[in-house]
């Protein structure tokens, strides 16, 4: 409000005081009648432009004479703007999900700008931005990507440079727990290398930590990664235990089960000899075979008397050579190897390989001979037999070549 006040003096009667009133544009605001109050005349307003204005006062009489007086005057905005409570809703928010702040924000004059300043857990800007009114109210909305509490200050200003301000926190939260996907569980070979992978499972922040957990040779086996592998050197079952926990400690988990099979044999074993060892005896010696389940070897040996190979020996990994008694001086025997494994597979067999034995045979009565000469007495005394009482032929009756006509040539 601004109050005008003029004394105004006249010989004879003042008749009428009026002010024009100039915007700072020189616009005309109005012309309006100043009121007689205690002595001077008077008048009140109130101004939505600021600057300065100008006025004049003009007085009359009652006989048409006039004077007038000039003055200007400042209008301006000295007062702040008012802010009510801020809200920040809702708090807590799930991390990545939209909060709404809304402020009312009110002055005497023209509100120009209200922002909203915004500080991670941190203290760390996350962005001053603009407020745009709705609804009556100054509000903004946008989500966030870091967990804690987070303060924000909001700003008002009018046109003249007032501010005002008002702050508030809000909290920004994970309760989502991960989802786990997982690949690895299955059957395989023994030896194979398991890959275990959860790199497709998803959180809705960060996955902190991924561990793998199984029981492998009696002991606790835990790998770490969202990508592992492992070779099992044993056949069995595995259960795999996957554990995925986020940056708030929510979790996650998966079984998987692991089946390791042998079913690859051994390589081929080879005889490197079959030599002589005192009486009746011949040393087999052979290269050992590298497999990583080698449980051992059976050593056969080409038996005469049922015209088949027979095991003579079931050795374990370790052993590359046995001594095989008991055979027959000056005699070859012929022998043939396989590995097998813990499994129960078997390799093919070795080549087979020759050894002699020592020393001298002694003849054992052979009968072959005398077999033969009787066999051949046999078939010749059939055959005499036959000629002898073979029927003839009578008389007179044709012979076969007679009857055809045949004739030998002569
Ligand atoms: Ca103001
Ligand atoms: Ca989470
Ligand atoms: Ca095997």
């Amino acid at each position: 409000m601004v109050d005008f006040l003029v004394n105004v003096t006249d010989n004879y009667q003042v008749n009428l005081v009026t002010i024009a009133i100039l915007d700072p544009e020189g616009l005309l605001v109005g012309n309006f009648t100043m009121a007689l109050v205690a002595g001077n005349y008077t008048y009140s307003t109130s101004f939505d432009k600021l600057g300065t204005h100008t006025f004049t006062i003009w007085a009359s009489d009652t006989s048409g004479n006039y004077a007038s007086a000039a003055g200007q005057f400042i209008v301006e905005d000295t007062t702040s703007p008012v802010l009510g409570t801020p809200s920040a809703s809702p708090s807590p928010q799930e991390v990545y999900q939209t909060i709404d702040f809304s402020v009312s924000v009110t002055d005497n004059y023209q509100v120009a700008a209200v922002t909203i300043a915004i500080v991670d857990p941190d203290g760390v800007s996350v962005g001053n931005f603009t407020m745009t009114l709705a609804a009556g109210n100054y509000t903004y909305s946008t989500s966030f990507d870091k967990l804690g509490t987070h303060a924000f200050t909001i700003w008002a200003g009018d046109t003249s440079g007032n501010y005002a301000s008002v702050g508030g926190q809000f909290v920004i939260q994970d309760t989502t727990a991960p989802i786990a996907i997982a690949t690895g569980g299955g059957t395989y070979e023994i030896g194979e290398e398991v890959v275990f992978d959860a790199s497709r499972s998803t959180d809705n922040t960060e996955i902190a930590n991924v561990s793998w957990t199984f029981l492998y040779q009696g002991s606790e086996v835990v790998l770490y990664g969202s990508t592992v592998s492992f070779t099992f050197e044993t056949t069995g079952e595995y259960t795999v235990y996957l554990l995925l926990v986020d940056i708030v400690g929510l979790t996650a988990s998966e079984v998987l089960i692991v089946l390791i099979v042998d079913t690859t044999p051994p390589s081929s074993p080879s005889i490197e000899s079959a030599l002589p060892f005192g009486d009746g005896c011949l040393v087999v010696t052979w290269a050992t075979v590298d497999d990583r389940d080698l449980a051992g070897y059976r050593l056969s040996r080409w038996n005469a008397s049922s015209n088949a190979f027979e095991e003579v020996a079931e050795l374990s990994a370790e052993v590359s050579s046995y001594r095989d008694c008991g055979l027959e001086p000056d005699k070859v025997y012929t022998y043939r190897l396989t590995a097998f494994d813990g499994a129960g597979n078997e390799s093919p067999h070795s080549f087979m390989v020759n050894g002699r034995t020592e020393g001298t045979r002694e003849e054992a009565f052979n009968l072959i001979p005398y077999l033969v000469s009787i066999g051949a007495l046999v078939i010749l005394v059939s055959v005499l037999a036959f000629l002898a009482i073979r029927p003839r032929r009578p008389p007179g009756q044709m012979s076969q070549r007679e009857a055809t006509g045949y004739r030998p040539r002569r």
